[in-house]
């Protein structure tokens, strides 16, 4: 292994844990559970912890990054804790011009959409990467034998804020870009996919024990797009950290057509979103393939009894793969009741009355 000795997967006991092990295609006697977005505004202790302090800010104060990522695994006792960063931190250690805007997502002073401004792009420091790997650092050596998970944004969907400039709902600029004018897309998914590969491998040196690449608009395109324009660069990301050999997880939304492609990309882990049952994907993908997801955060605020019975039958379908990583099928929203989702972690994990029998 290319791991430090003292790595938690290597000396801290991560790699026995339900998560890591489950990621692995084994099938602990729990199934283990985290949420995407389970730190952040839901949590009372977040929005005190953050107050004052702008979003880019506090994904750069290590103390702080440290506090909000283990928060929710304190409070609700999920099986990991993703780490608290953004998607766009890299483009802002590049020196970037970008923002975090609340209630919007991340903006662009500049958006780039030609040639020149893209092999203008500035290489990034090796020491930028400091306050991540502190951060890290931090957080494993209070997380114990709990796995933290490192993550970065995939190059679509990092490229598709450059080239819009800021959040947009159907992604034509850079569906565009990759037609009109290929090699400015190639420039630009290559410079994503070398910057992400490079924060994974920072996170992963630093103490994480699985990684998961969110590609979260990737399933704005057509699958014969995602494999010419994206799947190459999303594999390069992939396969710069291959030789760690810590589980990587692929995500997207509305990707039901593009799993296949998004496996093949070199993950361990699919990631399903809410609109595909995971017996149905475990069929598209092949039943060897580790799964994660995907309860439907909308049942969140839907009542218990709702939210219970679909989540029986989220772990019930996600029995046709080889092992599942329970999860929601998209972050959890802002105004979700925290403690629903301490009852659906002691639910998952069997120490709900009403918890299914296994
Ligand atoms: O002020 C705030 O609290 C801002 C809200 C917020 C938070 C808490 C943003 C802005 N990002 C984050 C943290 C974050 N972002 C995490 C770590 C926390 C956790 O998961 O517990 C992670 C993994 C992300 C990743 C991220 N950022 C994605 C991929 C995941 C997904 O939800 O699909 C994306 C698309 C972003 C961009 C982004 N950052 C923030 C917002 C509101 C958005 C989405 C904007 C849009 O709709 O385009």
């Amino acid at each position: 292994t290319h791991l430090p000795e003292a790595h938690p997967l290597r000396s801290g006991g991560t790699a026995s844990s339900p998560m890591i092990r489950a990621m692995c295609g084994d099938r602990p006697e729990t199934p283990p559970v985290w949420f995407m977005r389970q730190a952040g505004r839901s949590l009372p202790e977040y929005r005190e912890a953050r107050e004052g302090t702008g979003m880019l800010e506090a994904c750069l104060t290590p103390e702080l990054a440290a506090e909000i990522t283990l928060q929710p695994v304190r409070r609700h006792g999920v099986d990991a804790a993703i780490f608290f960063s953004d998607i766009v931190v890299p483009l802002k250690l590049a020196g970037l011009d970008v923002d975090i805007v609340p209630g919007r997502g991340p903006v662009m002073g500049t958006a780039y959409r030609t040639a020149e401004q893209i092999a203008a792009l500035p290489e990034i420091p090796d020491s930028a990467f400091d306050p991540i790997r502190e951060a890290v650092r931090l957080t494993v050596e209070q997380l114990g034998g709990t796995p933290l998970i490192g993550f970065a944004g995939a190059p679509f969907t990092v490229a598709a804020y450059m080239v819009e400039g800021g959040p947009s709902r159907d992604h034509l600029l850079p569906r565009t870009m990759m037609h009109r004018d290929p090699e400015a897309w190639a420039a630009l998914a290559e410079w994503t996919a070398r910057t992400a590969g490079r924060f994974l491998a920072a996170q992963i040196e630093a103490g994480a024990s699985a990684v998961q690449l969110f590609d979260s608009w990737a399933g704005s395109l057509p699958e014969r797009d995602y494999r010419r324009h994206v799947l190459p660069y999303s594999a390069q990301a992939l396969a710069a950290v291959e030789h760690y050999g810590v589980p990587r997880v692929h995500f997207g939304t509305g990707t039901g057509e593009l799993l296949p492609a998004m496996k093949e990309a070199g993950a361990d882990v699919v990631g399903v979103d809410y609109r595909l049952d995971l017996d149905e994907a475990a069929r598209r993908l092949g039943p060897d393939t580790p799964l994660q997801g995907n309860i439907d955060p909308a049942l969140l605020d839907a009542g218990w009894e709702v939210l219970r019975e679909h989540a029986v039958d989220v772990l019930s379908r996600g029995r046709a793969a080889v092992s599942h990583v329970v999860n929601l099928g998209h972050g959890v929203p802002p105004g979700t009741d925290p403690t629903v989702l301490t009852r659906l972690v002691d639910l998952i994990h069997g120490r709900e009355p009403d918890a299914p029998e296994r």
